[in-house]
């Protein structure tokens, strides 16, 4: 897509004007509105259903994991004993996080993929927002320095913003909703007009890079190193796969989980299917099987159909056999060296890591220089 003076209209504008109670210690504080560039393309779930069913290895895209109820149980997996990475991440950056924002330059704009509500995203805005006391203690905004969520969903894009600037009331907020790479262009374009001396931050949270394929992750990072300019910096996170030490079973059970909150998470998918096209799979059929894979550094999830059954939508019925696997998600695991090489073909540099303790998780800076 080629940025064009009408691509970046706002469709829908909303804006909200914190209350002054809220804003105590600070005289005034910056409305909140929220852009919305996605325009009205949406989600054919049954054209996409249909067409991963009838592939030779079944396949539904992981994207309809997360309807609403797909979306809470994947908040109740990050609080699960055996789902070492929110936590780790989180200990990344209580750990790092000064030192991470204080790598970015004077100017900058912190963008992030994915509406981010939770303790990760308010660690990062807390260490910005001591950026923003005077040497006198008084909070005052700082308009040189912004926070941009992107998602796609406008609602949970619009209530987790509000939470944040409440919170962070000195820190000019300004949630984008579209597709990531989308939603970026947008940013840019903005950045060129309104501040070209401002650094882009891209913050690619919770290892969701791990879903998309090899090919794609790396076409993904191509493609955003090409909307940036040399001095914007990427900050991914991404789990770390087996290579340096990270014992097998972690892997395993970290989608295995006792208490059965990922099987359902992933059985879901079915309920959703059966509710939004009407169809009747058998739920009491299927059940949840998810693997590490040592020689692809991935986990694999799928639904396992445990007896012949046959699924009928629009007119088209098809056969699934006993013992058949239908794939759900692919979640990639990365060495730091794979991260280096993915960054390299893309123009990108590694030039910083973190780790949590146990080394089961990494947060890297790749700068576009
Ligand atoms: C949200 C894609 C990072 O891959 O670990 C968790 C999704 N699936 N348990 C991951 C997930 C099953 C998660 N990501």
């Amino acid at each position: 897509m080629t940025p064009t003076t009408q691509s970046i209209q706002p469709l829908v504008e909303i804006s909200f004007k914190p209350s002054p109670i809220l804003n105590i210690g600070a005289n005034f504080g910056p409305p909140l509105s929220l852009v919305n560039i996605r325009g009205d393309e949406h989600d054919s779930l049954q054209t996409d259903v249909l067409r991963g069913l009838l592939h030779e290895q079944k396949y539904l895209l992981p994207k309809y994991l997360y309807d609403q109820r797909g979306s809470e149980l994947f908040e109740e997996i990050t609080v699960l004993p055996e789902y070492y990475l929110t936590r780790a991440e989180q200990e990344i950056l209580d750990n790092h996080a000064s030192e991470i924002i204080h790598r970015a330059e004077t100017e900058f704009w912190l963008i992030e993929l994915g509406a981010g509500s939770g303790k990760k995203t308010r660690r990062l805005l807390q260490t910005i927002q001591e950026l923003t006391v005077n040497y006198n203690g008084e909070i005052s905004v700082k308009p040189h320095i912004r926070y941009m969520p992107i998602d796609i969903s406008e609602e949970f894009l619009y209530e987790s913003s509000l939470a944040l600037q409440r919170d962070f009331p000195t820190i000019p907020m300004q949630p984008v909703c579209a597709e990531f790479l989308q939603g970026v262009e947008y940013i840019v374009e903005r950045r060129n007009q309104e501040q070209p001396s401002a650094q882009l931050l891209i913050y690619f949270p919770g290892s969701t890079i791990g879903n998309l394929t090899r090919e794609e992750a790396s076409a993904f990072v191509l493609r955003l190193r090409s909307l940036l300019q040399p001095n914007d910096a990427f900050l991914l996170a991404a789990d770390m796969n087996h290579t340096n030490g990270k014992n097998l079973h972690i892997l395993h059970e970290a989608y295995n989980d006792a208490d059965g909150i990922t099987s359902a998470f992933n059985l879901n998918i079915l309920h959703r299917i059966n509710r939004e096209l009407c169809t009747d799979i058998p739920l009491d059929a299927y059940k949840h099987c998810a693997y590490y894979n040592a020689g692809e550094s991935r986990v694999e999830l799928f639904v396992e159909s445990t007896r012949y059954h046959s699924i009928t939508i629009d007119n088209c019925t098809i056969p699934v056999a006993a013992g058949e696997r239908i794939h759900t998600e692919f979640s990639h695991k990365f060495s730091e060296e794979m991260i280096r090489n993915m960054a390299a073909l893309a123009d990108f540099s590694l030039t910083a890591t973190w780790t949590d303790s146990r080394k089961f998780f990494g947060l890297y800076w790749l700068c576009a220089c």
